[in-house]
């Protein structure tokens, strides 16, 4: 059975190009329950460690520094089958091969900067959720 819960995060380049109210109301109107949040500015270190499974990738340090490039809004989901409604709302990870209407196609630059992280997986949903919050910080 799918899970209820997803986490997501509005990218640097979102974030620098005033979208945050935007997306977060993206979101909120497709169903989704927002059940942690903060604004925070991930440093070089966390968000190596955060993409750690990335590390092998040739775009491992362009997407390091991206990511600590500026701050970033950090959330958990809730919704029924959270993961995979979430990942259709955000859009194919190219911006632009993403459908018309989700998030990646309306605020996303390219595969790099594309606006908005959704987790790929529950099991991956619960990790990422708990990298980011304590779990008094998730209602
Ligand atoms: P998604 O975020 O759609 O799950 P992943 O997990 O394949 O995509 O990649 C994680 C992140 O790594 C992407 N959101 C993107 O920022 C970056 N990325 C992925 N592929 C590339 C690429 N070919 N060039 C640059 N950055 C990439």
């Amino acid at each position: 059975m799918s899970g209820n819960k997803t986490f997501t995060m509005i990218k640097p380049d979102a974030v620098r190009g005033g979208h945050i109210g935007s997306i977060l109301k993206m979101i909120c109107d497709a169903g989704f329950k927002i059940s942690a949040m903060k604004y925070t500015h991930l440093s070089k270190d966390k968000a190596g460690a955060f993409y750690e499974v990335h590390k092998e990738r040739p775009f491992y340090g362009e997407l390091v520094d991206f990511m600590s490039s500026g701050p970033i809004v950090a959330a958990v989901l809730e919704k029924d089958n959270a993961v995979a409604d979430f990942r259709t709302l955000i859009g194919a990870t190219n911006p632009a091969e993403a459908a018309e209407g989700t998030i990646r196609a309306l605020y996303a630059t390219n595969m790099g900067e594309n606006a908005v992280h959704g987790s790929d997986s529950d099991d991956n949903a619960a990790i990422e959720a708990n990298f980011h919050f304590a779990g008094t910080e998730q209602f």
